[in-house]
């Protein structure tokens, strides 16, 4: 044993005498150790050497082909009071839940090494960062969780102070889709999963500690854990605004927060400070500060190129984990989206026949952030950063502008909860149905949503500094396709919302919230009429008037915990809406 810390060190026992693993490794999180697992790794086939002249320390590693994407009906939340978990979760009583997993994880590591992963999410000398130890019989997620989190020596440091800790313990058991679960145990700070080796069911720190766990966590605090990143940007009167945006997986978060200025704005400077989660502390005076509990990007591979995202592109040239990409005749990682290169093997590493994806859509990257040539050093600082604007978006071919404004906060909790989006690959399914995803937490959101709605809505009644609401859409279409060429040009919205921030520029009030004048989302250089910029702004009552009352169904279903002032401002939209007419 590597610890004196007898909570830690009786929890572990109690997990070896019921898993029966071989031999047991305390992880130290050195870079010697990440490259032993790869060395480990490469032996066994776990993972394959990629073009070490092009892509140096890349590695591909195929998951069982029924092992490639988050399982939401496999995942619960086991609440002791099954009301604390909602509508929006599965719950199992916990002492059935554990029962089940007893008999899933007996003996389930004989012939296998368990590995303690002490890790911290959040800069290690942070007081708003949380510690977690995961268990786990894969080396995989080790050598994910060194490039993902802070792991190892200072993290166990930490919890030697603290003597607290997230219980995290995962075992890929035989991979059995029938016997595959992730459940959490959020009055315990527990976590089991098993029957999965896929990111965000096995790398515990990410959605089950930093989302599930925390915000449950948060709810109790007062703060927030939310599926948002954290983005910086510089304009070139050397002010800066941080920015956390809120979008379902495979939306874009990772592109938004490593863009790369367009044509005409020069002098403006993006750096990261997170891409996929953020946890927001409310100060003395009512600022809202953020902070990444994580260390590194765990990215939708295809889509990514030097064109369209250069930042993701060079950070993945180097020091990378692939999951699931296809193979190039010279053995470089292949994926759709990809510029150069010709694909010959698929996901699966057979030879690749005309018609089937070479990478999987929902293939991965695993990358260090600060491989990120725009990493923002603040997203080591142990105070976070002061957040101007909240943003919120999904993928909606129809109906959302591409960009609104809230007109308070509370009506920007109603835009919140009301995000729909087209589903993606990121978890298992079918793709492109719109469902209701609440601030993009309906995967994450640890406990009942009626009560996160009041959570949120509480802010209003603690502050009057908190950040402006707002929501995007990217992804609106007409018969061409995409409309908003996205990417970089997103900047030009971020320029808009950093100016209503500054109180710089007036919008129109409409029955939704704020929009932009004319022109004064700034299209110079752009390839893009009026016309098309009027069809991207369009509001439609019909349409918008449905959409309100399948919010309201959605909500409803909360019942009696809903708080009314939800309802209240989602009254207040239908009532302007109808009196709004289109022409
Ligand atoms: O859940 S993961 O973190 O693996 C990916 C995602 O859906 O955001
Ligand atoms: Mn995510």
């Amino acid at each position: 044993m590597t610890t004196n810390n007898e909570l830690l060190n009786n929890w572990v026992k109690e997990v070896v005498s019921l898993t029966k693993p071989d031999s047991i490794y305390w992880c130290n999180g050195s870079n010697d150790e990440y490259q032993s697992f790869v060395e480990k790794m490469l032996e066994t086939g776990d993972l394959s050497k990629l073009n070490s002249e092009t892509f140096p320390n890349c590695y591909l590693h195929r998951s069982d082909q029924s092992d490639v994407a988050r399982v939401e009906h496999l995942t619960f939340i086991c609440s002791k009071e099954k009301d604390d978990s909602g509508p929006n979760n599965n719950w199992m009583d916990p002492q059935e839940a554990h029962e089940k997993l007893d008999n899933l994880f007996e003996r389930c590591m004989e012939g296998r090494t368990l590995y303690v992963i002490p890790y911290c999410m959040g800069p290690i000398d942070s007081k708003l960062s949380r510690c977690g130890v995961e268990i786990t019989d894969s080396p995989y997620v080790v050598a994910n969780m060194y490039l993902m989190t802070r792991m190892g020596t200072p993290a166990l440091k930490r919890i030697e102070d603290e003597n607290k800790f997230v219980k995290g313990i995962h075992s890929i058991g035989d991979l059995d889709p029938e016997k595959r679960f992730i459940m959490h145990f959020p009055e315990e700070e527990t976590i089991r999963s098993i029957g999965s080796g896929y990111g965000g069911n096995a790398l515990l720190g990410k959605k089950c500690h930093a989302l599930r766990i925390a915000s449950w966590q948060a709810l109790k605090e007062n703060w927030l854990a939310e599926h948002m990143l954290i983005v910086e940007i510089e304009n070139p009167s050397n002010e800066k605004f941080y920015i956390a945006a809120a979008f379902p997986s495979a939306c874009g978060k990772t592109n938004l927060a490593m863009l790369i200025p367009p044509e005409g704005y020069e002098g403006w400077k993006v750096k990261t400070i997170g891409d996929d989660i953020a946890w927001l502390n409310m100060d003395e005076n009512g600022q809202i500060w953020a902070i990444n509990p994580e260390a590194g990007y765990f990215g939708v591979v295809p889509g990514t190129n030097e064109e369209d995202n250069e930042n993701a592109y060079k950070a993945i040239q180097r020091d990378a984990i692939f999951t699931n990409v296809g193979l190039t005749d010279n053995n470089e990682p292949w994926w759709e989206g990809r510029l150069d290169g010709t694909p010959s093997i698929d996901w699966k590493g057979n030879q690749l026949e005309e018609g089937n994806h070479c990478a999987h859509p929902n293939s991965r990257f695993t990358v260090s952030a600060k491989n990120n040539p725009q990493y923002s050093e603040l997203a080591d600082s142990p105070s976070g950063v002061p957040i101007t604007a909240i943003v919120f978006g999904g993928r909606r071919s129809e109906l959302a502008p591409l960009v609104y404004e809230a007109k308070d906060w509370n009506h920007g909790v109603l835009v919140g909860a009301s995000v729909g989006s087209e589903t993606t690959a990121a978890a298992a399914g079918d793709i492109g149905i719109v469902r209701r995803d609440p601030m993009a937490m309906k995967p994450f959101c640890g406990y009942n949503f009626a009560d996160y709605f009041s959570h949120w809505l509480s802010f209003s009644e603690q502050s009057d500094n908190l950040p402006k609401i707002f929501h995007v859409n990217w992804f609106r279409k007409n018969e061409e396709g995409f409309i908003w060429p996205g990417f970089g040009e997103n900047l030009r919205v971020l320029d808009w919302i950093i100016k209503r921030c500054q109180k710089n520029v007036d919008a129109k009030e409409m029955p939704i919230g704020f929009l932009p004048n004319n022109n004064d989302i700034n299209t110079s250089g752009l390839n893009i009429s009026e016309e098309t910029m009027d069809e991207l702004f369009a509001i439609n009552q019909d349409q918008w008037l449905k959409e309100m009352d399948s919010i309201e169904d959605f909500f409803k279903e909360y019942g009696d915990r809903m708080p009314s002032q939800l309802f209240d401002e989602h009254k207040k939209v239908v009532d302007s809406l109808k009196e709004y007419s289109s022409d």
